[in-house]
């Protein structure tokens, strides 16, 4: 059966569909803009905005996995977060929902912690989103867990750390994610049989000197490959708060 990607002709989807392409899987992939680089091979794709509920519905049909990775990916105003995030993902959700589609995987951020200092260990309860663009991914998790809770959907939100091709910035030592372990965890939250219907886990490399914790990592089955310990230093870190230049940012207007 297809898996939907939604979000894929952005950094992460481009790699993911890839990929997964290449793992055997049939793909459709959906998104505003086709991919710069080309589809890969027996890939779907569907031109849509997620704003569009119709559209996202046609595109769930027949499917037994959506990967949600669409979004607004910057701090911006908060009409922007709440048009394209928060009901972008509830659009994903509902067509889950109607279509009886089994599984769904969120890409949530890190930066729903991101006002916590440096140093600081999150529970799941420690919600402290540094920008518009962290509340939107917030609400989006919440979203998740009623669809879950009500609904029958399986929802994994994935808090996607700094999705990079190598470390570039001291706080990446702690924070990045490479593109293949991104593949793999991504993948095994698709797939894995999970305990509950709702999961949230934090998505880096393995890197030695991350901040946050591992938990559902082993229900996943998710080895990472990666540790940004094994890549050149990339300087000291100044940061005060995990979330880094977002806690930084003013509130857009
Ligand atoms: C994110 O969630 C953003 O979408 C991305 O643009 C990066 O800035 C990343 O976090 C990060 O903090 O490195």
């Amino acid at each position: 059966m297809t898996w939907l990607v939604t979000g894929s002709s952005g950094a992460i989807g481009r790699r993911l569909a890839a990929d997964l392409a290449q793992r055997g899987l049939p793909l459709r992939l959906l998104d505003r803009t086709t991919p710069p680089t080309g589809l890969p091979d027996g890939a779907e794709f569907i031109e849509a905005d997620l704003r569009d509920l119709g559209a996202v519905e046609r595109a769930a049909t027949g499917v037994r996995a959506i990967i949600h990775l669409a979004a607004a990916s910057q701090e911006g105003p908060f009409a922007t977060m709440v048009e394209h995030n928060i009901t972008g993902t509830h659009h994903v959700l509902e067509a889950a929902r109607r279509q009886r589609v089994p599984r769904v995987v969120l890409a949530s951020s890190h930066h729903v912690t991101g006002l916590l200092p440096v140093g600081t260990a999150p529970d799941e309860q420690a919600l402290a989103p540094d920008s518009f663009y962290a509340v939107s991914k917030v609400t989006g998790e919440a979203l998740g867990r009623l669809y879950a809770h009500k609904s029958g959907l399986e929802v994994v939100a994935v808090r996607i750390g700094s999705y990079r091709t190598a470390p570039s910035e001291p706080r990446h030592r702690a924070t990045w994610l490479s593109p293949g372990d991104a593949t793999d965890l991504l993948h095994a939250a698709a797939t894995r049989p999970l305990p509950e219907r709702f999961l949230v886990v934090y998505g880096t490399s393995g890197n030695t000197e991350r901040w946050w914790p591992a938990a559902g990592w082993d229900l996943l089955g998710y080895r990472p490959g990666d540790d940004a310990a094994r890549h050149p230093a990339t300087g000291v870190l100044t940061d005060r708060f995990t979330g880094g230049a977002f806690a930084d940012h003013e509130l857009p207007t």
